[in-house]
C-alpha cells in the first residue's frame, strides 16, 4: 500500500511539473491523456488496488482522488494560461502602430499635351463636333492628291515627308483622316481630328519630327469666313481667356482658299498659334460634294505649341523626355 501512495505521489509531482512546462494546448492534450487517460499511469496504478485490504482500498481511493483533481486543475490552469499567452499574441501581431509612417504611393496624372488635346476636344465637342481618327500611315491619295496638292505641287516641299518602302507615307497632317470620313459622311459635317504626324524636320526647341495636331472641318450649305472666324475666336477664349485679343493674317494653304493665320495677343505678346480658311472647292470636288452647294471652314494647330504657349515651356523636347521633374509641375 506504501508503495501505491507513493507511486501517486510521484505521479502528482512528475505530472504537475510536466503540466507546467508545456508549450502548447497539443502538448498539454498528450501529458492529460499520459496521466490521466484511460491507459493513462493513474489508470495503471489504481490496477494495483485489487490486492489491497479492504481497510487500505478507501484511503487509496481517496488519495486517488486528491491527486487527479490536483492534475485536472493544473491542466486546466495551464491550459488557460496557454490561450491567454496565444490570445495576447495574436493581438500583438495584429495591431497597427497609427505611428509607423505610410507608404508613399505616388499618383498618376494628365500628360501636359494630353491636358490640353483634352481641353480642345471638350470645347469642340461642346461646340457640336464629333472626334474623328484614322491611320497614321497614309496613301499619297488622301495625304496630299485629294487636298489639292498633286505631285508637281511647290506645298509638298514645305513639308517634308517621311516616306515608306512600297509607296506610303506617314501622314505629315490629319486632314487625310478628314478626306477619309466625307468620303463616307454627307454634309453637314463637323469633325475634329486629333492626332500624331510626321515631318522630317531637323529637330531644335521648336521642331519635332513627330508632333501632335488637331484640325478641325465644318461642312454645310451657306458656311462663310465670319462662322469660320467666330469659331476660332470662341475657341482661342475659350482655351486662354474671355478677353484675348485674336487676329487673322492673310496667308497660303493648298487646301483652303481663302487662308489665313491666327495670332493671339499673350502676355504681351503677338503669337501665331493656328492656321485657318475656307476648304478649297477643288477638295470638296475629290469626294464627291457639289462646291455650288456646300462650303466649309477648316483649321488646324499644332498641340505642343499650345500647351508651350499655355504652360511657358521653353523647349518641345520637354515634353517627350518623360523626366518627371518636368511632368510633376502639371
Ligand atoms: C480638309 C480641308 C482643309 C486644315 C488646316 C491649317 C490651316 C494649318 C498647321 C498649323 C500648324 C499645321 O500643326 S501645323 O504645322 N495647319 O495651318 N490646317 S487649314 O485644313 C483642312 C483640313 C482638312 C479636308
Amino acid at each position: 500500500m506504501t508503495s501505491i501512495l507513493e507511486q501517486l505521489t510521484e505521479l502528482n509531482t512528475v505530472a504537475v511539473k510536466a503540466i507546467a512546462s508545456s508549450n502548447s494546448l497539443d502538448d498539454l492534450e498528450q501529458l492529460r491523456l499520459k496521466y490521466l487517460g484511460k491507459k493513462g499511469e493513474l489508470s495503471q496504478i489504481l490496477r494495483g488496488m485489487g490486492k489491497l485490504s479492504p481497510e487500505e482500498r478507501p484511503v487509496v481511493g481517496s488519495q486517488a482522488n486528491v491527486v487527479k483533481e490536483e492534475v485536472q486543475t493544473s491542466l486546466e490552469q495551464r491550459k488557460h494560461n496557454l490561450l491567454q499567452a496565444q490570445i495576447e499574441a495574436q493581438i500583438k501581431a495584429e495591431s497597427i502602430d497609427v505611428t509607423m509612417p505610410g507608404v508613399n504611393r505616388p499618383l498618376g496624372r494628365i500628360h501636359p499635351l494630353n491636358g490640353v488635346v483634352d481641353r480642345v476636344l471638350d470645347i469642340f465637342v461642346g461646340l457640336g463636333y464629333t472626334v474623328a481618327t484614322g491611320p497614321q500611315i497614309e496613301t499619297d491619295y488622301y495625304n496630299f492628291e485629294a487636298l489639292n496638292t498633286p505631285a508637281d505641287h511647290p506645298a509638298r516641299d514645305m513639308q517634308d515627308t517621311f516616306y515608306l518602302p512600297g509607296g506610303n507615307l506617314l501622314r505629315t497632317h490629319t486632314s487625310s483622316v478628314q478626306i477619309r470620313y466625307m468620303e463616307n459622311h454627307q454634309p453637314p459635317i463637323r469633325i475634329i481630328a486629333p492626332g500624331r504626324v510626321y515631318r522630317r524636320d531637323t529637330v531644335d526647341a521648336t521642331h519635332s519630327a513627330v508632333f501632335n495636331q488637331v484640325e478641325i472641318l465644318a461642312i454645310d450649305r451657306g458656311l462663310k469666313f465670319t462662322d469660320l472666324k467666330g469659331t476660332i475666336k470662341v475657341f482661342l477664349q475659350q482655351m486662354f481667356g474671355d478677353d484675348l485679343p485674336v487676329q487673322f493674317r492673310t496667308s497660303y494653304f493648298p487646301f483652303t482658299e481663302p487662308s489665313a493665320e491666327v495670332d493671339v495677343q499673350w502676355r504681351g505678346q503677338w503669337l501665331e498659334v493656328m492656321g485657318c480658311g475656307m476648304v478649297d472647292p477643288n477638295v470638296l470636288e475629290a469626294v464627291g460634294y457639289d462646291p455650288e452647294i456646300y462650303t466649309g471652314f477648316a483649321a488646324g494647330f499644332g498641340v505642343e505649341r499650345f500647351a508651350m504657349v499655355l504652360h511657358q515651356i521653353d523647349d518641345i523636347r520637354r515634353l517627350y523626355n518623360s523626366d518627371l521633374r518636368f511632368l510633376n509641375q502639371f
